[in-house]
This record gives structure tokens, C-alpha cells and sequence, in this order.
């Protein structure tokens, strides 16, 4: 088997689909990459190598040296950075990815692509989105998002490349902070109840979005990337949620382990004309037929793993 390359491995994704790819291919066969340097690596956790994606030498360079066959392309800027960086934004998440796609092309890689529910925008249908159906964003980040999906689509069509792809929904995880997204929220809610009993939501109350835990959207990756190729219908790329609900209901479903948690709002106009612009709920029974998805963490099953890692983590700490 060639070896995988994870771009922006330390971000909040990457931070744990790396040990869970190691864990399964071997920690020698997972090259981890990014443009900020790991503080805590050793070289039992396997290789990792600063590569930049807006330059094409340093990731042939790897994908050349490491025998690359598979390439996990993660760094981007997420939505509440892009919109405030819009020129960075479409360097790094257009530049970089086609950049990424053309040396995939030279060494024959396989890639997936982390799309987004910011790829949809006011004009979509805000229930049951369908998996087909209008993309019209109004964030730089969404507009990279559909750019991206064209991309690679195009280079399937035109080179046969095999690109794969996900609309991941907002992601809740333990590990490693998430990096200035829109749905951010919903993991700094956790922290906060522990840490002060009280969170003030950047999100009003009734903003309903898509939501995943870490460890199911990490096996969605990984299956995907193993599914059968003459099943797909789609590729870049499939609706995907777990669940859809409020920062009021995150609240709520906290507030049954933490007694006497209590939740404000200091609504952040510009992160929650972002949320005001995605769906409530996406439908991905085409991820669920064409490759057999099946999310295994629900609300309540979720909100109690987190709460019991961070306590853990809160205690060896004091
Ligand atoms: P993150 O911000 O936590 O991590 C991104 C990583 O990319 C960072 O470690 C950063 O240092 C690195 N990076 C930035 N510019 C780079 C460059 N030029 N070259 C190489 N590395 C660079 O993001 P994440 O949450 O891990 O998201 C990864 C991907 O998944 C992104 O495409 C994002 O849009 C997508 N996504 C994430 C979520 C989510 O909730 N986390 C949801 C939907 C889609
Ligand atoms: C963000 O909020 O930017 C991400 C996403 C849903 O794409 N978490």
C-alpha cells in the first residue's frame, strides 16, 4: 500500500484522524503535514513533514519521497476566518487545493476533500436539503467550499483522478480546539460549563445547524475513501449529518450534568449571518445508499463522552 498525506493535520480534524489512521495503516505509512510545527511530536507517533500548500514543490516533494497514494487534504481556513480574511481564504482553500489536485494527478493520488454546509447558501431549501439542489453562498467560505467541489469533480471527469468528498456538518471534539468556524460554539459551550458553570452563545438561541461528533465523522472519512468506486453515483461531495439542533437544546442537554448551568446570548452579528445562511437540516440519505453511512453518536450519547474526557482532563491538570 502507498502511504497517505494529511494536510493541516494539526487542525481540529486532522489532530484525530491521523491516530486513527496510523492505528489502522501503521503509524509509518500516515505522513502528517502542516504549516505550524508539532510541539509534542515524537518519532514513534510516525512522520511529519512543514508542508505549505500554496506551494506545489513542497507537497510533490513529499508525495514523491514518501510514495504518497492517498492524500487527506485538510488545511483551509474555516468560515468566521475566511470572511474576515477573504483574500487569504481563497489562496489557501482554492490555491491550495489546486494545487494539491495537480500533483495528485502527476503521481496518480487518490484525495478527499472536507466540504462543508457552508457550501450552501440563503437559496437552498433550509429542511431536508436535498443532496442535488441549489448552491448559491454568500460567504467566501462557502463560495471556495462549491468552487472546491467543482475542482474535484473536474479533475474525476477530465483525468479520472479519484477525488471523494464530504459536506461535513459543525464538529464537536475533545482534542484539539476548532479553528474559527461558525459552529465553534458548540465546543466552547463544553469548556465553559465545566470551567464556570455558564456560557455567553456568540449564536442566538433558535440557530438550528447540522451537527457531528469527532470519532463519527472520522470513520465517514475513512469509509468513504474505501467504498466501492461502481456504487457512487456522487463524489464531491455527500451530504452528511448525525444530528440538527439549538445552542438552546445544546444548553439543555449539558444543563442534565451540570446542575445549575446557565447559557446567555451576545449574539456575534457576523458569525450568525453566517449560521442565518446555512440549512437547519441536511438530508444525506445518498451517502447513506451509495455507501452505507450510518451515523452512532447521537445528542445525549455525545454531550456525556465529551463532559467525561474533559473532566478527565480537568482533573490531571489540577
Ligand atoms: P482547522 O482550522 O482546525 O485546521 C486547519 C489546519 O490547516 C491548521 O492546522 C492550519 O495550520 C493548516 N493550514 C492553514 N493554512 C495552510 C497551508 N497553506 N498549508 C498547510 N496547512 C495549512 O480546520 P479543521 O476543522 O481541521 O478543518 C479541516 C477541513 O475540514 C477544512 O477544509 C474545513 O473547511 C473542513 N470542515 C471542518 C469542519 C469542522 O467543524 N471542523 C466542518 C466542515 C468542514
Ligand atoms: C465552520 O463553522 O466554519 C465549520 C463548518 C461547518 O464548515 N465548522
Amino acid at each position: 500500500m502507498r502511504r497517505i498525506l494529511v494536510t493541516g493535520a494539526l487542525g481540529q480534524i486532522g489532530s484525530e484522524l491521523v491516530p486513527v489512521l496510523r492505528d489502522r495503516y501503521g503509524a509509518d505509512r500516515v505522513v502528517a503535514s502542516d504549516v505550524r510545527m508539532h510541539a509534542s511530536a515524537t518519532a514513534d507517533d510516525g512522520p511529519f513533514e512543514y508542508v505549505d500548500c500554496v506551494h506545489i514543490r513542497q507537497i510533490a516533494e513529499v508525495v514523491r519521497r514518501y510514495e504518497v497514494g492517498t492524500i487527506y487534504h485538510l488545511a483551509a481556513l474555516l468560515s468566521a476566518v475566511a470572511e474576515a480574511k477573504p483574500r487569504v481564504a481563497w489562496d489557501v482553500n482554492m490555491g491550495g487545493l489546486y494545487r494539491v489536485l495537480e500533483v495528485a494527478r502527476e503521481y496518480g493520488c487518490a484525495v478527499f476533500l472536507p466540504s462543508s454546509i457552508g457550501a450552501f447558501g440563503p437559496s437552498t431549501p433550509r429542511e431536508g436539503t436535498p443532496q442535488d439542489t441549489i448552491q448559491r453562498p454568500t460567504t467566501m467560505y462557502g463560495i471556495t467550499k462549491v468552487s472546491a467541489e467543482l475542482l474535484c469533480d473536474y479533475y474525476a471527469q477530465r483525468f479520472g483522478l479519484d477525488t471523494r468528498g464530504l459536506r461535513l456538518p459543525g464538529l464537536i471534539s475533545h482534542v484539539a480546539p476548532p479553528g474559527g468556524g461558525t459552529t465553534d460554539y458548540a465546543v466552547e459551550i463544553f469548556h465553559h460549563a465545566l470551567r464556570y458553570g455558564h456560557y455567553a452563545c456568540f449564536l442566538r438561541a433558535d440557530t438550528r445547524l447540522d451537527m457531528m461528533y469527532m470519532p463519527d465523522a472520522i470513520r465517514a472519512m475513512i469509509e468513504l475513501m474505501n467504498a466501492d468506486p461502481q456504487r457512487l453515483v456522487h463524489r464531491n461531495a455527500f451530504n452528511l449529518t448525525a444530528e440538527s439542533f439549538t445552542p438552546a437544546r445544546l444548553a439543555e442537554e449539558i444543563g442534565r450534568h451540570i446542575e445549575g448551568f446557565t447559557i446567555d446570548y451576545e449574539v456575534d452579528p457576523l458569525r450568525q449571518a453566517i449560521a442565518d445562511s446555512w440549512p437547519d437540516s441536511i438530508d444525506d440519505r445518498a451517502a447513506r445508499e451509495e455507501w452505507g453511512w450510518q451515523p452512532e453518536w447521537d445528542l445525549a450519547a455525545m454531550t456525556r463522552d465529551m463532559l467525561d474526557h474533559l473532566r478527565g482532563r480537568l482533573k490531571a491538570q489540577h
